[in-house]
């Protein structure tokens, strides 16, 4: 197969689209798909996907729709999925030729073309490359680190939200059974923040919608999300509410594709026709100002009931349900219009028009991603969200509630199974209770918080199941540094990426199945579960022959290596669940609640969902009621010649894995160090359009970060703020940069100067260049 060159940086901009999917969505899917794998696996992939009996889309975490169509995918499942399905492969010889510096030197979006990871790969203290070596010699070595630490705190186990329900069950029983809570996940960096505000005022970590509920809504909020890109089989469902006459309000600095109109290749006419019109109103909001704009709602809220009594806010709801009304009115009072207006950039008008849709809407839903959640007030900005919704009684009845939409497609199956840091008492006594062991109880680790471990030496073991923990995790130096400063980094991956480059003195790649691929084991064809954003576990079951054959699945590798690192326990049979998935969830029925019955359950393709209940108006809080909070009003502040700058995702990547320089939407073509500011803050700046500049963060402890080499591109952004890539651009988010309360490092909200740098010189024609570039 034609070598793959690391793509050239080659920058050409063309108009932001005003509307998502459709046809051309499509064929763009089917493109990438047939430039990784042949047209057999493809359609085998594509026409299985978010089928019953088929296999769960491991493109995002929004739920399948129960009327199935036969293409219940979009453009970027399709692409993610045919990524794994690649027919290219990584072999012994491949690392032989490319050392680890080598290998290193190469684009993010390099490593991921060169294929699946098809045995297991050993590079050894001092070595320069890794070396094939066999899975009894691979996990010995593991185990013999783990059993050699001083302390089971010496190690960390990083998990990745594509991990399915069972492995993920198994993995934190190991880590607990050896003895540690350092369980961080891919969450810490991405819905904690929900978490930690539901938690607080609805006593949920989860949303508590259904896809009927989004269905039949009044009002929806899209907040701080972009659904065209991120979750694209979302917009169908947007465009039901639409149909039924409910309304959209998009809020987000920046004006998405999909937020604007949505063509359904689904339809007959889909893409010769105008399409849906998704949102009624667009809130072009400074970055950092949702808490402002909601708070400035829930007072606005509370004048017009003093003006009318008894006709705006669910007094029934607010007496029965929650606490807190009293202080909340006194809190708000103090709150300034002006203050709003500066926090929000927007009109006066803009948010009484909001106001008056409001007050129209029975029934109101509140969507958001990462637009909220990666902002130092993330959490006290989703527990505003909050107030709004319980004021108007607008949680627990058909057609309202949260919805924070979740990113991997298991990541908060994850969570339920177990992978936390943090995990309630009640869990571990019925963990516990069922295998007969005392879990520690002492609280682990976060990502953050690992990451310091690393770097002062309190942590000596990495332990990957999935993801690619130094791409996705803030301050990219300082974070590679931490890696490196390992003894030994153990990835259990698919494909290849950073996080096996940037490795501890001992290395190991621990190749593994995809979610796509036949999982048999001696017990016969196995399937595992996930959890989608709405609280809906189901089956999920590969139809592709596997990669290769020395690939072993997630629950393989775990149950092997905890056989030979813990001391036997009768009560723990591990190499049964090997042989039985089954086996796995008899277990999780006893320990998790709401999976009783669970093999009973999962036998039809459709599965269940897991008790909501504040669906219910049953709210596990210490008072048994909702909570109203007073949140301090905070916003970001930009010193003069400074600009907010978020770090995303463009059209065609997934995470950490760009699949090409196109971001066919925003209209920019490959490229990925740009940076997109509007044209008025470009001029205030004194910045040509396309001119290269560095991108450099100041923080608060007077040190800076610089991200060299960055196109500007004059797009139409919120005044005062900025968009680059991620990951490129995590190197400019400092390690301490953090959510208040969810620790999550503050991807959307980092103050950056822009600092102009002269023109490379051209390369005079016919220059040899060795094939790397820059990453
Ligand atoms: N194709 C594809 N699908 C994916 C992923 C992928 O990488 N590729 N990743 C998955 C994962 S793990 C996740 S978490 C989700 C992420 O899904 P998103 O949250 O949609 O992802 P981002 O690209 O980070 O986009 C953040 C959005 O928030 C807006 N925003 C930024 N700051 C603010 C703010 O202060 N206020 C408001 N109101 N808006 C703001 C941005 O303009 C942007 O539209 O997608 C999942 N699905
Ligand atoms: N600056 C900035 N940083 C961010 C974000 C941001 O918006 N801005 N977003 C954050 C968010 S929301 C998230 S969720 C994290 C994502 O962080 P991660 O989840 O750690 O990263 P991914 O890019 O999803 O991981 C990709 C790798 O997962 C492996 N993989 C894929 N499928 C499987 C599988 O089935 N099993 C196993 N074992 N491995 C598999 C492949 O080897 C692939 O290279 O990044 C966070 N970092
Ligand atoms: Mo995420």
């Amino acid at each position: 197969m034609k070598p793959i060159e690391d793509p050239a940086d080659d920058l050409r901009v063309t108009e932001p689209k005003t509307w998502a999917a459709g046809l051309p969505g499509v064929q763009h899917a089917l493109g990438y798909s047939l430039s990784q794998t042949s047209p057999r696996r493809t359609a085998l992939t594509l026409l299985n996907l978010n089928q019953a009996g088929g296999i769960d889309c491991p493109g995002c975490a929004w739920p399948e729709n129960k009327k199935r169509h036969t293409n219940e995918y979009c453009e970027n499942g399709a692409k993610h999925v045919n990524d794994e399905a690649t027919s290219r492969r990584i072999t012994a010889e491949f690392f032989a030729e490319h050392s680890v510096a080598d290998l290193d030197a190469h684009s993010d979006m390099w490593l991921n073309q060169q294929g699946r990871l098809t045995e297991p790969m050993l590079k050894r203290a001092g070595a320069t490359h890794y070396e094939p070596v066999g899975w009894d010699e691979a996990l010995g070595l593991v185990a013999a680190e783990l059993r050699g630490l001083d302390s089971p705190d010496e190690a960390m186990f990083y998990t990745s939200g594509r991990v399915s329900n069972e492995a993920a069950f198994l993995l934190q029983l190991f880590v607990r059974a050896y003895g540690t809570n350092n369980l961080p996940d891919c969450s810490n960096m991405c819905h904690e923040s929900s978490g930690d505000a539901l938690g607080a005022t609805l006593g949920t970590g989860k949303g508590t919608v259904s896809l009927d509920d989004i269905h039949a809504a009044d009002l929806i909020f899209v907040v701080g999300q972009n659904p065209g890109t991120n979750h694209p089989r979302m917009l169908s469902a947007l465009e039901e509410t639409k149909r039924n006459g409910g309304k959209i309000i998009a809020v987000n600095p920046l004006p998405e594709a999909g937020l604007i109109r949505f063509k359904n290749p689904q339809r007959p006419r889909g893409i010769v026709g105008r399409g849906t019109k998704i949102a009624d109103q667009f809130l072009q909001i400074r970055p950092g100002g949702d808490l402002a704009l909601f708070q400035l709602l829930n007072r606005l809220l509370l004048e017009a009931e003093d003006a009318a009594p008894g006709t705006v806010l669910d007094h029934d709801f607010l007496d029965q349900h929650a606490i807190g009304l009293d202080e909340l009115r006194a809190h708000l009072a103090g709150l300034t219009w002006d203050e709003v207006l500066a926090a929000t950039g927007l009109a006066r008008e803009e948010i009484e028009q909001t106001l008056a849709m409001v007050l129209e809407a029975r029934s109101v839903i509140v969507c958001w991603a990462m637009g909220l959640t990666q902002h130092k007030h993330g959490v006290p900005t989703i527990r505003e969200i909050a107030n709004f919704l319980l004021l108007r009684g607008n949680i627990g009845r058909p057609g309202a509630g949260v919805c924070p939409v979740r990113g991997h497609s298991n990541v908060q199956g994850d969570r339920t199974m177990g992978i936390w840091e943090r995990p309630p008492d009640a869990f571990l006594d019925a963990l516990g209770a069922e295998f007969g062991f005392e879990p520690p109880r002492e609280h682990g680790v976060d990502s953050v918080a690992g990451v310091r471990a690393m770097r002062e030496g309190r942590a000596k073991v990495f332990v990957g199941v999935g993801g690619n923990f130094v791409r996705a995790m803030s301050d990219s130096d300082v974070t590679e540094e931490a890696l490196r400063s390992c003894r030994l980094t153990v990835q259990v991956s698919t494909k290849l990426n950073r996080s096996h480059t940037v490795c501890g003195e001992t290395a190991l790649i621990l190749p593994t199945l995809s979610r796509s691929e036949v999982d048999r084991q001696a017990g016969g064809v196995q399937v595992v579960t996930v959890e989608d954003s709405m609280s809906q576990v189901h089956a999920s079951r590969g139809k592709l022959e596997p990669a290769s054959p020395h690939l072993l699945s997630e629950v393989a590798i775990i149950s092997r290596l905890a056989r030979r690192t813990l001391e036997p326990n009768p009560r723990i049979d591990w190499a049964g669940f090997e042989a039985d998935y089954g086996r796995i969830r008899d277990h999780i029925a006893r320990v998790v609640p709401g999976f009783d019955d669970f093999n009973a359950k999962i036998a039809d393709g459709a599965g269940f969902r897991l008790p909501t209940p504040v669906a219910d108006r049953v709210f596990r809080t210490p008072s048994g009621k909702a909570v109203l909070t007073c949140n301090e009003l905070e916003w970001l502040r930009v010193p003069p010649g400074h600009l907010v700058l978020q770090t995303m995702r463009s059209h065609d990547q997934w995470n950490t894995v760009p699949y090409s320089g196109n971001d066919r939407y925003r209209g920019i073509h490959d490229a990925r160090r740009v940076v997109m500011v509007n044209p008025e803050d470009l001029a205030e700046l004194g910045l040509a359009d396309r001119s290269l500049v560095d991108v450099v963060s100041v923080w608060t402890d007077g040190t800076e970060r610089r991200a060299p080499g960055f196109r500007v591109v004059g797009y139409p952004a919120a005044r005062g703020s900025a968009a680059a890539y991620y990951p490129e651009a995590n190197v400019l988010v400092p390690l301490d940069s953090v959510a208040d309360g969810s620790n999550t490092p503050t991807s959307k909200g980092v103050i950056v100067r822009l600092e102009p740098v002269p023109e490379p010189v051209p390369e005079p024609a016919g220059a040899v260049t060795d094939g790397t570039a820059v990453r």
